[in-house]
């Protein structure tokens, strides 16, 4: 394996593996010139999901935040390369994925279903710190 001087967690959320999408997601961050380093496919448990999504405690979106992310199986990739962090949220887009630029993950699949920014496809960690702190919950 690789070292990197930085690694990210990316999840391809419920509403990605479910439009059959984690491939072209996968696709798009290899040929940025990340590594996928690993990589698991699981149905989240609500704790997990409640540490994960912790700084949104308390906001209206987070319980349905985290009733939809745990609907399905997620993939959680661990993912490493210079910059990465940075780079993920750059290839994403913006969270609410009707205005998403073209070009990005967010921007070219994402729709408003309805349900405003909730179904936004993938999620990238903030910072390197989050990144950290997201790894170990993710991957141990
Ligand atoms: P993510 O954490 O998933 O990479 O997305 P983000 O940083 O762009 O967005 P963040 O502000 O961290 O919000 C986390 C996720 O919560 C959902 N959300 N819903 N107003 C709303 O209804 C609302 N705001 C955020 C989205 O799924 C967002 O990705
Ligand atoms: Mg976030």
């Amino acid at each position: 394996m690789t070292h990197h001087p930085e690694e990210t967690l990316v999840l391809v959320k419920p509403d990605g593996v479910r439009r059959r999408l984690t491939g072209e997601i996968i696709a798009r961050i290899e040929r940025k010139g990340y590594e996928i380093v690993d990589l698991r496919m699981f149905t989240p448990s609500r704790d997990l999901l409640v540490k994960h999504y912790e700084e949104h405690e308390g906001k209206p979106f987070f319980e349905p935040l985290v009733e939809f992310m745990g609907s399905g199986p997620v993939v959680a990739l661990r993912v490493g390369g210079s910059r990465v962090v940075e780079g993920f949220r750059s290839l994403a887009g913006a969270t609410e994925p009707t205005t998403a630029a073209p070009g990005t993950i967010r921007g070219d699949f994402g729709r408003d279903w309805g349900e405003g920014v909730q179904k936004n496809l993938v999620h990238g960690s903030d910072s390197t710190l989050s990144a950290e702190r997201e790894l170990k919950l993710w991957f141990g």
